[in-house]
């Protein structure tokens, strides 16, 4: 059996083919004549360990298939792990699974063709097992990766693609989770410093005529080249973002960023993808003041939040008649 040091992982690939060559060994075939249990037990083994070897490698990819990730969730992932990492590490795990099962029908012909010769059928046996095996570790980075992306998925919520969603998003501590709070169920943590939210949340605002996602989302100071992961998963969520993006600024600056900062993160996103719907809200209201024509909203007095709701409803509504009738 392998060993790993202590508090060590043991790789995926190894794992598996342990387990799928321990099982395959105790095959017991029955049968009165000698070389017809050799050549079965040969079969066998070759049967059982790529059986195992498949069932396995189908249910690491499960995940991503019943049911199909959403856009939603590939910009996250994309994001978060690389654009294409994804699809990559699925293509090669289903290629080894096709190439393990085409090994294992050849195998199964070579050791017919070897009978009743026993050295010649356990030469056959350990072929296969020797092929198999490089098949196997060399997806051991595709397995160790879809693990984590899995896990990664796991601890996000998954947004109904059929809902509308608005993805609350700006600079660090301008109060977007305090936002959240007023408009949905959700009941994020909001504190007085940059980075206090570090994944999105998800909570739900009833419209009257449909239930809204309205994600959270950490910071963006969108510098070019030093984005970290928790701000790339922002950047995701709003490049992603199913219906709107609700776009906050602070004209208070008591976020400790400079509202021209602020700007000009916003003409970046405007510029770089006009497709998005935008809307553009200047928080704190409370705490200062301009007349900038865009919405202004205080989380604290709650002024400006039902007119923002308003204006959310009236956006959706629009997008509703503008869509295409859905199929019968
Ligand atoms: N006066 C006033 N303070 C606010 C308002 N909204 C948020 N704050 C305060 O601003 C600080 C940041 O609020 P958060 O809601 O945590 O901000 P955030 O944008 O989610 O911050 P990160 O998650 O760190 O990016 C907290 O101290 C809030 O109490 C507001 O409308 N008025
Ligand atoms: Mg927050």
């Amino acid at each position: 059996m392998p060993v790993a040091a202590k508090g060590e992982r043991l790789p995926e690939s190894v794992e598996l083919l342990d387990i799928a060559f321990r099982r395959a060994s105790k095959a017991t075939p029955r049968s009165d004549s000698r070389s017809d249990r050799n050549l079965l037990r040969a079969r066998l083994k070759v049967v059982r360990s790529s059986a195992t070897l498949l069932r396995h490698l189908r249910s690491r990819i499960a995940f991503a298939e019943r049911p199909p990730l959403t856009d939603f969730q590939r910009s996250l992932v994309d994001g978060r792990f690389g654009a294409g990492t994804f699809d990559r590490a699925i293509a090669r795990v289903r290629r080894a699974t096709e190439r393990i099962r085409g090994l294992a029908r050849e195998s199964e012909g070579a050791i017919d063709r070897a009978a009743p010769d026993p050295e010649a059928i356990g030469r056959e046996v350990r072929a296969f097992y020797g092929r198999v095996s490089s098949h196997v570790r060399e997806i051991d980075r595709d397995l160790a990766r879809l693990r984590e992306i899995q896990g990664f998925l796991k601890a996000r919520p998954r947004l109904d693609p059929a809902e509308p969603s608005v993805v609350v998003a700006g600079f660090p501590n301008v109060g977007k989770s305090s936002l959240v709070a007023r408009l949905s169920s959700a009941r994020p943590e909001i504190a007085d410093y940059p980075f206090t939210t570090r994944s999105i949340a998800v909570g739900h605002a009833d419209l009257g005529f449909d239930r809204l996602q309205v994600v959270d989302t950490p910071g963006i100071l969108g510098r070019t080249g030093t984005t970290n992961p928790i701000e790339r998963e922002a950047e995701a969520a709003m490049a992603g973002a199913a219906t709107i993006v609700l776009f906050l600024l602070d004209p208070s600056e008591s976020s400790g960023y400079p509202l021209a900062e602020q700007e000009s993160l916003l003409a970046r996103w405007k510029e770089h993808r006009p497709d998005l719907t935008i809307l553009e809200v200047e928080t704190k209201s409370d705490l200062a003041r301009r007349p900038s024509g865009r919405l202004a909203v205080s989380s604290v007095t709650g002024e400006g939040v039902p007119e923002l709701l308003a204006r959310l409803k009236s956006m959706l509504r629009d997008r509703l008649r503008a869509a295409p009738p859905p199929d019968d």
